[in-house]
């Protein structure tokens, strides 16, 4: 019988602390992003034909692979046109990274921000727009 109980305690301490770290905000709000990964600054082109590589980067426990569902991801209104699973800041933990047409974006010449949302998170990171724009 006491040891019925101690394994109760058991199962509600774990249940409480289940519920406790899922409910910790911005455990996914609070990873960066990082766009255009391989420089800085972030200039985009608002003329140009191109797409805008942006990366969500992974951390020790969240692996944004498994975590972000790449169907609901959004770059200044525009849906990516394709993404990867891949390690680009080279720290050894899985990044994902997207791209975006430029064109399907809703940035402006006034842009000094872009943000990414996905279901359960969003993140923002510096862009300088150049070459112009759609004002
Ligand atoms: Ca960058
Ligand atoms: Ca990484």
């Amino acid at each position: 019988m006491k040891r019925l109980r101690i394994l109760l305690i058991i199962l509600v301490v774990s249940l409480v602390s289940i519920v406790i770290l899922g409910a910790i905000p911005g455990t996914l709000s609070a990873c960066p992003i990082d766009i255009k990964p391989w420089s800085n600054p972030n200039s985009i082109n608002l003329r140009s034909n191109g797409v805008v590589p942006v990366a969500i980067l992974g951390e020790a426990g969240f692996d944004p692979c498994t975590k972000v569902d790449p169907a609901t991801v959004l770059f200044e209104g525009a849906a990516p046109v394709h993404f990867a699973c891949e390690d680009v800041n080279s720290d050894g933990i899985m990044d994902m990274i997207f791209h975006f047409r430029v064109r399907d974006t809703g940035l402006t010449s006034s842009s000094t921000t872009g943000t990414l949302t996905w279901a359960g998170g969003s993140a923002s990171d510096s862009v300088r727009i150049v070459g112009g724009g759609r004002g």
